[in-house]
């Protein structure tokens, strides 16, 4: 053969990623692998697996009948290669392309294994621009480097400007950048939650579920009640439903929580989109679109398009900046290893308990289970931000390092010492308890602040401040917390103290 070879990654599933432009039906291979390594290098979410695996072959029957001629490697052949570069060769051997093409790889590990391919090959190896993104490297770089300040309002704004959404006549629509003032309800009762489409499941799928209940046996997770688009049509379905069904209350009860229902208004959309399902673009001009017809309200528009254009490529572009030092990052010095029921299932704190027990089920949390809850948790007690990223990444349907080591690193447990966040996002039971029903089915007492009933978070959070003060006292934001703290008398910081030591000792 001398034709190109192109190769596809599990979160490269888009018609128009830039690996097909120019792609020749004729003379081309499109190689796509489920491999070994990507699966293992950590044991992701049984959901998840499955989930990419089926996404892949549904991609690949879909590019096989656009007449291209496509080398789908499944895992449970025989020789089936272990890992990116393996697939690679064996396909070169095979194929005998006289030019290689890759669109850039999302996490660093495996852009490094495309510079070795750049070197491996006596042939161009030509690595693509991901520009799914709506933010080049260049372009966040020159933002960071004229910002005084990393936030991601700034960069927000000026992303609304660049892309022209929500503008008009040169200002914000409405006159604001931001309504998340109107974006802070709980549920109260009287909302009905819409139920979402369901999918069954193709024989594909099936195949899928039964290869991974088997092969991958012993990770997190469950594999009943797979009801997850799986096809850029379903996932364009799922997007017209969010959009109709969903959008128009997503602003207004975007941090709320309720024992049961794992989605309430969110979009359900981050699996689907950081896989290439959907394009980033296409969602937020569906936003937009439906509040130009005045469908969905300003704060519901503009929250969730906040969330795309500002947050994941502001997520993004803080991964790609501090790379490869950023994992390490441990600012608060803490050491705490993960408490057991991170996997067990079985926390006494009712609203851990319930906020894992669904990740397990649906390999997703919302936003505000992952940083207010479990987060919260996660920094109030000091746990190893190493072993957190570990179970971010292995938990949740739309985890890739690019997004979740930023989110965990600086967003929840301010181990870079705040890049990116003003101050430390901890809080006490109160809030856990204004936003959800979790309190009421809790074996603690919300509102007792001290002894073996009182909310955990309570003490935890004074303990935190306490145990953090050198680092964490000259930050502007935090300071008043520690005027209060410096008002209680000795003998209640002794008894914070004590109760998150006894509480954190059995851990
Ligand atoms: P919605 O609430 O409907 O939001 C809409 C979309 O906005 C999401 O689909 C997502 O694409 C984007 N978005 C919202 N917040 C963020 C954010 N902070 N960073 C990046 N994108 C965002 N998101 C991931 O996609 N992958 C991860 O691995 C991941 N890990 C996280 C870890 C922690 C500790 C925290 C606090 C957040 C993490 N997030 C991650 C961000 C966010 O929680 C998820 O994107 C969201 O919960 C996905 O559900 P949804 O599609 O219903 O989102
Ligand atoms: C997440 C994942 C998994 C579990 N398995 C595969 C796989 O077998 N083949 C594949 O092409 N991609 C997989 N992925 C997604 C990759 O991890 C993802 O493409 C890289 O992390 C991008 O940098
Ligand atoms: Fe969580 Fe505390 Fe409420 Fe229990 S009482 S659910 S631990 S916030």
């Amino acid at each position: 053969m001398a034709g190109t070879l192109r190769f596809i990654l599990g979160d490269q599933l888009s018609d128009d990623i830039a690996t097909l432009r120019d792609a020749d039906p004729q003379s081309d291979v499109i190689l796509m692998a489920e491999v070994q390594d990507e699966a293992t290098y950590v044991k992701h979410h049984k959901k998840k697996i499955a989930f990419l695996f089926s996404a892949m072959r549904h991609f690949a029957a879909d590019l096989t009948d656009k007449g291209y001629k496509v080398r789908y490697q499944c895992i449970d052949e025989a020789d089936s290669p272990e890992s990116f570069t393996e697939a690679l060769i064996d396909a070169v051997n095979a194929i005998g392309p006289d030019r290689i093409v890759v669109t850039e790889a999302g996490e660093w590990r495996v852009r490094k294994m495309m510079d070795e391919w750049e070197e491996m090959f006596d042939f161009d190896v030509e690595i693509r621009t991901d520009d799914r993104f709506l933010c080049t490297h260049a372009e966040f770089r020159d933002w960071a480097e004229g910002a005084k300040t990393l936030r991601m309002e700034y960069f927000y704004r000026m992303m609304r400007e660049k892309l022209a959404i929500m503008i008009e006549d040169g200002e914000p629509a409405g006159g604001q950048w931001n309504y998340d003032k109107d974006n802070r309800e709980p549920l109260d009762g009287q909302v009905e939650i819409p139920d979402r489409p369901d999918w069954t499941v193709d024989e594909m799928t099936q195949k899928v579920i039964d290869l991974v209940e088997e092969r991958f046996a012993d990770h997190f997770g469950t594999l009943e009640n797979f009801a997850y688009p799986v096809t850029r049509r379903q996932a364009t379905h799922y997007l017209n439903w969010f959009v109709e069904e969903a959008l128009p209350c997503f602003g207004r009860y975007q941090d709320a929580m309720k024992q049961g229902r794992p989605l309430i208004f969110h979009s359900h959309l981050s699996a689907l989109i950081n896989c290439g399902l959907l394009s980033p673009a296409e969602v937020v001009e569906k936003a937009e679109d439906a509040w130009r017809a005045g469908t969905v309200p300003i704060n519901a528009a503009e929250g969730f398009i906040r969330q795309i254009i500002g947050w994941r490529e502001f997520i993004r572009g803080v991964y790609w900046s501090q790379m490869p030092d950023y994992g390490q990052s441990n600012k608060l010095m803490a050491q705490r290893a993960l408490p057991d029921f991170f996997w067990t299932r079985d926390a006494k704190m009712n609203c851990m308990k319930q906020s894992i027990l669904e990740t397990w089920d649906n390999a997703y949390a919302h936003h505000i289970q992952r940083l207010m809850v479990i987060g919260n948790f996660c920094l109030l007690a000091g746990l190893d931000p190493k072993k957190v990223q570990e179970w971010y990444l292995i938990v949740y349907h739309d985890a890739y390092e690019w997004v979740e080591m930023p989110n965990v690193v600086g967003m929840i447990l301010f181990a870079d010492g705040g890049l990116f966040a003003s101050k430390p996002y901890a809080a006490s039971g109160s809030y856990i308890n204004k936003m959800s029903d979790y309190c009421v089915h809790c074996d603690y007492a919300v509102k007792r602040k001290h002894g073996p009933d009182a909310c955990p978070f309570n003490y935890l959070y004074w303990d935190f401040l306490d145990r953090n003060r050198e680092r964490l006292k000259d930050n502007p934001r935090v300071g008043m917390m520690y005027k209060t703290l410096d008002r209680f008398k000795d003998e209640k910081v002794d008894t914070i103290r004590a109760d998150s030591k006894q509480f954190l000792d059995a851990l």
